[in-house]
């Protein structure tokens, strides 16, 4: 039977797989061990590929929607009904949005086609998922190093010292860190006398692995870090060294910071003085240290500010572009080479006035746009691979406005609590029809390497591959209005060319079937700085008035009190997507609130009570597991379910409830506009009336 190489495409760890098949049918998909990056490593995720293949519940060709009933559609038929249906809404002066789901950025063709499809819906700001996670780093990379593309990775072959405050890369498999076999790594780095350090208001699976842990109450990492920053300064242990050189605005940096006071940090970040000043004098010890954060400070109200801070401890301790610290990658496709250096502010959404990042505007005003009648408002959505009503906050509020659209298009494979409220569907191939290369994941790798999949077979008659459905959506759409849109990019020849630009080639790549190690990452800077003199920009204009302004207000009030909501993934799932696979719902519940014993007494929830919790946005109610590795006033529930909405068609899918029917449109990162998806103020009770209603799905 033929076995084929591999790269899994479900996470950002990009795991070497071998494929065993017989016909059509996957017999076996086990961890590839040559492969260089991941040496064998496999989640339980990987296997279920094969779900994914076979999934009963995939639609095979374009849907129609009819009242509540589904009509199957050739693609001609749906294309041409849609470009005329879209160029009327046009003509009546609707305007169009796009959202862009996180299965793209593992899908490079389908990325490939995005601009085109921005042309014929005539759209300037997309909305995409980065709004509900990694847009604070790109846009603290962008104010520093000039491009927002330019992440700096932890180099943990080299560290002594990881430090990772909101990630839990145990359940996650890393990411914006593609760090496959991340445990063995860990325990590796453990080994040679390195330490983990975890700071995370759960003692999650990595905190559980860790040298330390500390607890920190969520959304106040900013006080934190500006504590710590400030303690390395009292002792004395600021040493950019080689980068001092470097530095812009360094003195208006610490200028800002020294108007806060340790006390009044620590307070914020529920931390003790003492501790902040030992930390910070573990990380000023001039070891390789690398601080490392992730969506637990990104998805948080000073999102920005927190990456902002965490570049600067880097910067302060000497440990950026330091081997053993964090590092930049030089992939083989150089995208920030490729690509603009991003942006702020060019333009305004229509409601809020927020204004565009990276050209995207915040995912939480989405909704406002559908609903607010006006010029330009939103008539016609298309969604690609994303679902939106899981993912954003106040599903509800989202789920109402799509309700109202005069055509919703979704690219998805499933019927899901998005696709469901869909005019037409318009669903890709199974996953190993389709060719993989880790366009946007290798350059944030924690060593450099290119490894390209080719596709095991082709997609079946009257199927098509995602970058094909959405090439084809753009022409029928641009055909319709009398738009002439180029012939669309063919995915491998641009990937070809992007590799040789680098001095690679594609031929080059595939000759290496289970992947092309291109070694550890080497010091960059300054060369690789996008800004103007080749600076680090340490104190950008915004940033600063958000510090002086929004955070000194916030700190002012704290400690807050009340509980507050985050989140959790578990390893055996991903965002909404993968609770249909047989493999991945079996077992125990996985939507479940974790609580204090404290707050669970204060409330009469006991351990498997059903609890229900209430934000400003709604209600949900979840089985309790009352336990002290969440901290008191914090509860823990995880999002990506919610499938038990009308209409959705995941026979396998344990429902759930939506993390997003708590979460609140109005709290967002300023600067970014990202959702601040940690910290939602909650309260919560025994759920005796919801169970008895069924609100629980
Ligand atoms: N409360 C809370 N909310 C969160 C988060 C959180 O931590 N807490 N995390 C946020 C994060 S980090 C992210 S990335 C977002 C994700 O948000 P989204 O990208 O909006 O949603 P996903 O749940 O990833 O769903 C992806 C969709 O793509 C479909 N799909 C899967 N594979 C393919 C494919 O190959 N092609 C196509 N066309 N479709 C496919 C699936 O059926 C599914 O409907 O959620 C965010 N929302
Ligand atoms: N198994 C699995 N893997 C996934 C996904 C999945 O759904 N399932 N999703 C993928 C996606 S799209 C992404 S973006 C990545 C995300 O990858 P990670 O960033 O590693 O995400 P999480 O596992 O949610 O870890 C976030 C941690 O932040 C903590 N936290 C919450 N609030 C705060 C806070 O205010 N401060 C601090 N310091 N910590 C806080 C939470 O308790 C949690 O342990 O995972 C990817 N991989
Ligand atoms: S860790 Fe991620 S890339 Fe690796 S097998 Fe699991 S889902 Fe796939
Ligand atoms: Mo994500």
């Amino acid at each position: 039977m033929p076995v084929h190489t591999r790269t899994c495409h479900i996470c950002e760890a990009n795991c070497g797989l071998l494929i065993e098949t017989e016909g059509r049918r996957v017999v076996r998909i086990t961890g590839d061990a040559d492969d260089p990056i991941s040496r064998g490593h496999i989640c339980p995720k990987g296997n279920a590929i094969a779900d994914l293949e076979a999934d009963p519940d995939r639609l095979t060709s374009p849907m129609k929607r009819v009242g509540n009933d589904w009509v199957a559609l050739d693609w001609d038929t749906a294309l041409a009904e849609i470009g005329a249906k879209f160029a009327a809404i046009r003509a009546a002066g609707g305007a169009a949005a796009l959202y862009v789901g996180n299965p793209t950025a593992h899908d490079f063709a389908l990325g490939m086609q995005t601009g085109a499809l921005k042309k014929a819906l005539g759209v300037r700001g997309v909305y995409s998922a980065s709004t509900v996670d990694q847009m604070p780093h790109q846009l603290a990379q962008y104010y520093l190093y000039g491009h927002n593309a330019l992440f700096p990775i932890p180099d943990i072959e080299r560290t002594r010292h990881l430090v990772i405050l909101g990630g839990n890369p145990l359940a996650s498999n890393g990411s914006v860190w593609t760090i496959p076999d991340v445990k063995r790594r860990i325990t590796e780095m453990q080994a040679r006398g390195g330490k983990l350090t975890v700071i995370d208001p759960r003692r999650s699976e990595t905190a559980g692995i860790a040298d330390a842990h500390h607890f920190i109450r969520p959304g106040s990492d900013p006080a934190l870090l500006i504590a710590l920053l400030l303690a390395l300064d009292e002792a004395g242990l600021v040493q950019p060294g080689r980068l001092a050189p470097m530095l812009e605005g360094w003195d208006d940096a610490w200028a800002a910071l020294r108007q806060f006071r340790i006390a009044d940090l620590a307070r914020a970040c529920g931390w003790d003085v003492p501790a902040i000043h030992a930390l910070a004098a573990e990380l000023g010890n001039g070891q390789p240290t690398a601080i490392y954060g992730r969506i637990g400070v990104s998805t948080a109200p000073f999102g920005t500010l927190a990456h902002w801070l965490i570049n600067l401890l880097n910067i302060a301790t000497g440990n950026l572009d330091r081997e053993g610290g964090v590092m930049f990658s030089s992939p083989a496709v150089d995208v920030a080479g490729s690509s603009g250096p991003g942006s702020r502010g060019r333009f305004f959404s229509r409601v809020s006035g927020h204004p565009e990042v990276m050209g995207e505007f915040p995912a939480v005003s989405l909704a406002e746009e559908i609903a607010t009648p006006g010029e330009g408002q939103v008539k016609a959505l298309v969604v690609i691979a994303g679902n939106p009503v899981l993912s954003v906050p106040d599903g509800g509020a989202l789920e109402a406005a799509l309700d109202g659209l005069e055509l919703l298009v979704s690219v998805d494979p499933m019927i899901t609590a998005s696709s469901r409220l869909a005019h037409y569907i318009l669903p890709p191939c199974p996953p190993l029809a389709k060719d993989h290369y880790p366009l946007l994941l290798a350059p944030i790798a924690f060593r450099n390497f290119a490894k390209f999949s080719p596709a095991l077979w082709e997609p079946l008659d009257g199927q098509k591959r995602d970058w094909e459905v959405v090439a084809e959506l753009a022409q029928a759409l641009a055909a319709a209005q009398g738009i002439n849109l180029p012939p669309p990019v063919q995915p491998r020849e641009q990937l070809d060319r992007m590799l040789q630009k680098g001095g690679h080639s594609l031929a080059e790549v595939m000759a290496h079937p289970n992947g092309l190690d291109l070694g550890p990452h080497v010091p960059r800077l300054p060369d690789r700085l996008f800004t103007p003199g080749k600076t680090i920009r340490c104190a950008p204009e915004a940033v600063i008035a958000d510090l002086t302004g929004r955070f000194a207000d916030w700190l002012a009030r704290q400690p807050e009190p009340g509980l507050v909501l985050i989140g959790r993934r578990h390893i055996r799932s991903n965002n909404s997507w993968l609770g249909n696979a047989p493999r991945l719902a079996k077992g125990p519940d996985k939507c479940i609130v974790l609580i204090n014993p404290a707050d669970a007494a204060a409330q009469g929830i006991g351990d498997g009570d059903l609890v229900q919790i209430s934000s400003a946005a709604g209600t949900v109610a979840a089985p309790a597991r009352v336990t002290d590795e969440i901290m008191a006033g914090v509860i823990s529930l995880p999002h990506g379910f919610g499938h038990g909405r009308p209409g959705v068609r995941l026979s396998v899918a344990k429902p759930g409830v939506s993390h997003n029917d708590l979460t609140l449109r109005t709290r967002i990162d300023v600067l970014s506009g990202t959702a601040a998806l940690v910290g939602t103020p909650v309260t919560i009770g025994p759920a005796f009336a919801v169970a008895a209603s069924g609100t629980n799905g």
